[in-house]
């Protein structure tokens, strides 16, 4: 009775949490698919489940009707004559097994070849997109090694082609995975992983890392933004151009105070990256800050104040005594770093 009443109280508690567990991510789902590999691994997911829904269907419809049929009625005393071993039913329960076995391995062993293709896009040949990722406690680094530019958190692609995704690590494991778009990739210090992506339509897909791999795991997001060729190859253009002076006089200044401050050891505003810390080159176009804190002004100022306070083990230094001067010239500057 006990047991009964703390289900009851906590039972719609849980299911509360269990409906409201889908919400707040936008397409942070695999069960979405908007490309061919997340497509792939949906279908195979299903056809998994069919044959498990038949089985499990045939098991139970046998076994409630001999539940039924056999069982015992008033004035059957006698045990039952006892069978072992009949060969026709041996046979059957052998080969029904390999026979969904195999319709589950074909499609899952040419899938798996498919998945770990890492030849170019076949229409876009030498051009194919190819991007080096290194995972970092907690951020991403894209580097476009071909074009000559990082990305900072954000991955930009374009739509209707096969990308490919060169993995490594910097400091422990993590895992890459945009759920919308395909599977999960580890990506290990020291050893060189593949995948390759591709998105149906325009959007921005949600990704993670889906390695625990330290105190921020769970804030360790990123985004892919997949764009019409003809604007990303606009957006390629942006950032490899020249870094344009800011304009502003505020911006100007902060310019200064983010050399004075050694931010430029860490953070590149143009060009090649480096490991130290995220690119800005595009910062003003992002969304959030350090993937996950709303793009505002006090966060922005919050974050620079102190990282650590808002992402627990976050490798950026404090900045706590900067003068308020200092720090909205700063911000200014941050926001400039734009591509149109
Ligand atoms: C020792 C290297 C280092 C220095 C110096 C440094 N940062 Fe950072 N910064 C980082 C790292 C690493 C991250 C990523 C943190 C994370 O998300 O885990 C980061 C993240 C950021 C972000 C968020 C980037 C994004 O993609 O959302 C901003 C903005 C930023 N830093 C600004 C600054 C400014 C301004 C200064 C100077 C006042 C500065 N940083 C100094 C290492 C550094
Ligand atoms: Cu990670």
């Amino acid at each position: 009775m006990k047991l009964w009443k703390t289900v009851r109280r906590f039972l719609p508690l849980s299911l509360l949490a269990f409906v409201l567990a889908g919400c707040g991510e936008t397409n942070l789902t695999a069960l979405d698919p908007k490309g061919p590999q997340s497509q792939w691994l949906f279908d195979n997911m299903l056809l998994s489940l069919y044959i498990m829904a038949f089985v499990t269907i045939v098991v139970f419809a046998i076994f409630f009707i001999i539940l039924a049929k056999f069982r015992r009625n008033p004035g059957d005393d006698e045990i039952p004559k006892q069978v072992h071993g009949s060969t026709a039913l041996e046979i059957t329960w052998t080969v029904i097994p390999i026979i969904l076995l195999t319709i589950l391995a074909v499609p899952t062993i040419t899938g798996t070849f498919m998945l770990a293709d890492k030849e170019p896009d076949p229409e876009v040949g030498e051009n194919t997109v190819s991007i080096k990722v290194t995972g970092h406690q907690f951020w991403w680094q894209f580097d476009y090694e071909k074009e000559g530019f990082t990305a900072g958190n954000d991955v930009y692609i374009p739509v209707g082609e096969k990308v490919i995704f060169e993995l490594h690590a910097q400091d422990v494991q993590h895992s890459f995975w945009v759920p919308a778009l395909g599977g999960k990739v580890d990506t290990i210090p020291g050893i060189t992983n593949h995948l390759w992506l591709e998105a149906d339509e325009p959007g921005v897909f949600k990704g993670k890392c889906a390695e625990l791999c330290g105190s921020a795991h769970a804030l360790m997001d990123f985004k892919v933004i997949a764009l019409e060729r003809d604007e990303y190859d606009a957006w390629v253009e942006g950032m490899t151009a020249e870094v344009p002076e800011p304009t502003e006089t505020l911006a100007q200044q902060g310019r200064a105070v983010f050399e004075e401050n050694s931010c430029i050891g860490c953070h590149a505003t143009g060009g090649m990256g480096t490991a130290a810390g995220p690119a800005l080159s595009n910062f003003g176009n992002r969304t959030t800050i350090a993937n996950y804190l709303e793009h505002t002004p006090e966060n922005l100022e919050a974050w620079i104040r102190d990282p650590k306070g808002l992402k627990q083990g976050a490798v950026m230094p404090a900045y706590p005594a900067m003068s308020d001067e200092d720090m909205e010239a700063l911000i200014a500057y941050l926001e400039s770093l734009t591509i149109d």
